[in-house]
């Protein structure tokens, strides 16, 4: 990936320079990173947004929870490995004057992969620091403008004709008297010294046409390997779901040996299957790695039907991918589900616009989303509460740690283009928030124990907060899952992004 990303990094400037940002197309339609965590004493929710392309300028927005921060310095690394210790000179960040726990920055990125932007603070109680995990990735190639282009072949045209026409005039004229006049032969010369230029003139034009196009194709590449792999599925003895990962670029393949994928939050892979098109039905499932570095899962009891499969995995740099894909399944006789498996069904995504704030749970209790009013805008960050209550209406006391954590959500788009395993520490893969705390740590110390989290047998509060922000307008439906007494629930809402 070296030599494909440092060729296409002079494309990439160029298109940057050349072009105005078009459209967007994202990895799995999530690309910017929502992250809350603690620099030393000082809670930060910290915002990076990617750019269209690698290199290219991300935006960082740190929110402090407090008035005590006087500055922020942002820097961007590699997650691990090399270069993951030796920073470069870090960029000072501004302070908003109207708010100031707000402050801003941008950084370029030079590089792709898994990066993290190490936020420094400096307030009234000393030092902190926070990693927050980056996945960098192309996210388009950018088109040149059809006016731009024009314009550039018309001068290129131009100063190609012209060397032509110089090259004759000075071997016709170059050393000429006042008073001489042409000959007949230095004509003819200056004839065969245009046909020379114009030959070599023609032969650069060829060899650096075919230089852009190597380019070219090679950011066409980066941008197909950062696409959502695809998940191809088989279906084993009429309820073994097979699963393996393959990239939409050959070298994807080569690069990632699924056999060397890290477990994140206690699980290899964390595996979505939601009932379409409706999305009444869910299921989060954790298949075993088989030898080849494909994934089974022993499937539960499931109607038959056509699924969405969203599976998420950590390649061993900290990189998150989602294997993205469908099958249709037959109505499957399966095992009770166990462990941290879960499953959820209830009415289906409604067309048109629905909002919904009450998710009501099988026991009576339910889970409620203390939405701030007003309406959901797409690309502002934002804390997703949901208190969870019990069948009287008072808070739950019996809240426990699901997979690690207070509680998980999946956001999806109703038309399946989004997809966003979340966390309370943000749309940051877990694993890779590992890494960037223990950046020095050996690999193989991580895969064997890459949870670090306190598993305390103390209930947890009530409420359950995510950061994160809808990457775009449409309509969303959310996945909440909290563990109350040893049982998963699941609580379902649905939201129209303006
Ligand atoms: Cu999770």
């Amino acid at each position: 990936m070296t030599g494909l990303r440092s060729r296409g990094r002079f494309i990439a400037l160029l298109a940057i320079v050349l072009a105005g940002v078009l459209s967007m197309r994202a990895h799995v339609g999530s690309p910017d990173v929502y992250c809350e965590g603690d620099a030393g004493p000082y809670h930060l929710f910290v915002t990076v947004r990617l750019p269209q392309v690698i290199p290219g300028v991300a935006e960082i927005q740190v929110r402090a929870a407090t008035n005590d921060v006087r500055r922020v310095e942002i820097v961007p690394m590699r997650l691990s490995g090399a270069g993951s210790n030796l920073p470069p000179t870090p960029d000072v960040t501004e302070q908003s004057k109207e708010d100031p726990q707000f402050f801003t920055g941008s950084l370029w990125l030079m590089e792709d992969g898994a990066l993290k932007v190490r936020v420094s603070v400096d307030g009234t109680k000393g030092k902190g620091e926070l990693a927050v995990p980056v996945p960098a990735f192309a996210q388009k190639t950018l088109k040149m403008e059809k006016p731009l282009g024009g314009l550039l072949l018309f001068l290129m045209a131009f100063l190609a004709i012209g060397i032509v026409f110089i090259a004759g005039a000075a071997v016709r004229e170059g050393n000429l008297g006042p008073s001489e006049a042409v000959t007949a032969v230095r004509a003819r010369r200056a004839r065969v010294a245009m046909a020379i230029t114009a030959v070599i003139v023609a032969g650069i034009l060829f060899l650096g046409r075919a230089w852009w196009g190597t380019e070219a194709s090679n950011y066409e590449r980066t941008v197909n390997y950062y696409k959502a792999p695809i998940a191809e599925t088989t279906l084993e003895n009429g309820n073994r779901l097979l699963i393996r990962a393959n990239g939409q670029d050959p070298q994807w393949a080569k690069n990632l040996k699924m056999e060397e994928a890290i477990p994140d939050h206690n699980h290899l892979m964390h595996l979505f299957l939601i009932r379409t098109p409706g999305m009444e039905q869910m299921w989060h499932l954790h298949p075993e790695r088989i030898a080849g570095g494909a994934f089974a899962e022993e499937l539960p009891s499931m109607p038959a039907g056509r699924y969405e499969v969203f599976a998420d995995i950590v390649d061993k740099q900290g990189f998150p991918w989602t294997l993205m894909g469908n099958v249709d399944l037959p109505q499957t006789q399966g095992k009770a589900l166990d462990g941290d498996d879960s499953t959820w069904s209830g009415a289906g995504v409604a067309g048109g616009k629905r909002d919904s704030n009450v998710s009501q749970l099988a026991d009576g209790g339910r889970i409620v989303w203390r939405r701030e009013s007003g309406p959901l805008k797409a690309s502002v960050p934002m804390n997703f509460k949901f208190g969870v209550e019990d069948k009287d209406g008072r808070p739950a006391t019996d809240m426990e740690q699901y997979m690690g954590m207070a509680g998980h959500a999946e956001f999806v788009s109703t038309d399946l283009s989004v997809f966003a395993h979340v966390h309370p520490a943000g749309s940051v893969s877990m694993a890779a928030l590992e890494l960037a705390r223990t950046a020095q740590a050996p690999m193989k110390m991580l895969a064997s124990a890459p949870m670090a989290m306190p598993m305390s047998n103390a209930p947890l509060p009530a409420e359950v907060s995510f950061p994160y922000g809808f990457p775009r307008s449409g309509d969303y439906r959310i996945f909440v899952q909290v563990k109350r007494a040893g049982k998963i629930e699941t609580g379902v809402f649905d939201a129209h992004v303006e």
